[in-house]
């Protein structure tokens, strides 16, 4: 990507200089590099780049990365800390793909802190792709996972109480605290893997699995072209397959950010009313370790990490 259009494709937050820099040179791939959504991505990143700093692979880094938010009970759109859904239970979708195109998922997971460890498990020790519910529980549960005693946390049992009394399912695009965690990396060998792990929409009906954990919606990768993965109202990516068609596009010949923002506007296309009140983003990396990003609404935020950009927040373009 030359470096005019890498500055088209987002606002730094952080000062101009180090990005510069980091750009001088478009013709080297850049690696090691992680990308996550959201702010959260920062600490995600870290812990990623952990991993890849030392030679690590891509796969490894991605699960320690999603594995931040996973932890932080404070966090209420990921993991355990998450909002239930309208029977006040946290359901939890996660999934992760590597770079010979080996996937695993898991959906509608209770009880867990780490569903995106339970995914990889499933990828490595399973002929199946996607474990869901109570099978999910049990062939975690028989793969050394703990069950949680507490499996909502005490804040998101009252804003579910507080909920109630409207029961309305009305998310609002950017603060609904929702955001799920998609990352991908390029490790040292040029290997890329993402991983995407979230308690999915608020208040959601029982049952109801998002984009999240579905391969191609959430995320998608293909080590010769690259790798993408989603955040949002999971329904439109899933109407879409977002994440493929993010990829798809970059192997047509167009940048991380012009494939975000091709699969943006395929939303628009599809729902022009609705898509002016929800939120979806897009987050993608190129083999040559160049990075993009396209939202629908103001406000997505993410994190990239890598030798020139070491671990900063951008905030992505948006169609409105
Ligand atoms: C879902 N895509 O369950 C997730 C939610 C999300 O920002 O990403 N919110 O549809």
């Amino acid at each position: 990507m030359k470096r005019r259009k890498f500055l088209q494709s987002s606002v730094m937050l952080a000062p101009l200089a180090g990005l510069t820099q980091a750009l001088a040179e478009p013709q080297n791939t850049i690696k090691p590099v992680v990308i996550s959504t959201w702010n959260f991505g920062v600490e995600a990143n870290a812990e990623a780049w952990n991993v890849l700093s030392k030679g690590g692979s891509a796969l490894d880094a991605v699960e320690m990365g999603a594995q931040v938010p996973e932890s932080d009970p404070k966090q209420n759109s990921v993991g355990l800390g998450g909002l239930p859904d309208r029977d006040g239970r946290v359901t939890l979708d996660a999934c992760i793909m590597d770079e010979n195109a080996n996937i695993g998922s898991v959906a509608c997971l209770e009880h867990i802190l780490h569903p995106i460890s339970v995914a990889r498990k499933v990828m490595e020790k399973t002929p199946h792709v996607m474990l869901v519910g109570d099978g999910a529980l049990q062939f975690a549960l028989a793969n050394g996972f703990k069950k949680e005693k507490r499996s909502i946390s005490p804040e998101s049992e009252k804003a579910w109480k507080e909920w109630l009394k409207k029961a309305e399912y009305k998310p609002v695009a950017n603060i609904e605290n929702h955001d799920t965690i998609g990352i991908v990396a390029m490790d040292k060998t040029g290997n890329l893997s993402g991983a995407c792990t979230t308690s999915g929409m608020a208040y959601k009906l029982h049952g109801r699995v998002g984009d999240s954990p579905i391969i191609g919606a959430g995320l998608f990768v293909d080590n010769e072209i690259g790798a993408a993965t989603s955040t949002g109202v999971g329904e439109e990516v899933i109407r879409i397959v977002g994440s493929h068609l993010v990829v798809e596009l970059m192997r047509q010949g167009n940048s991380p950010f012009e494939a975000c923002k091709k699969a943006v506007e395929r939303i628009v296309k599809n729902q022009p009313q609705k898509s002016k009140e929800i939120q979806v983003g897009f987050l993608a990396i190129n083999k040559n370790g160049e990075h993009g990003a396209f939202a629908l609404q103001k406000g997505f935020t993410y994190a990239l990490y890598s030798n020139e950009v070491p671990n900063k927040l951008f905030e992505a373009k948006s169609f409105y």
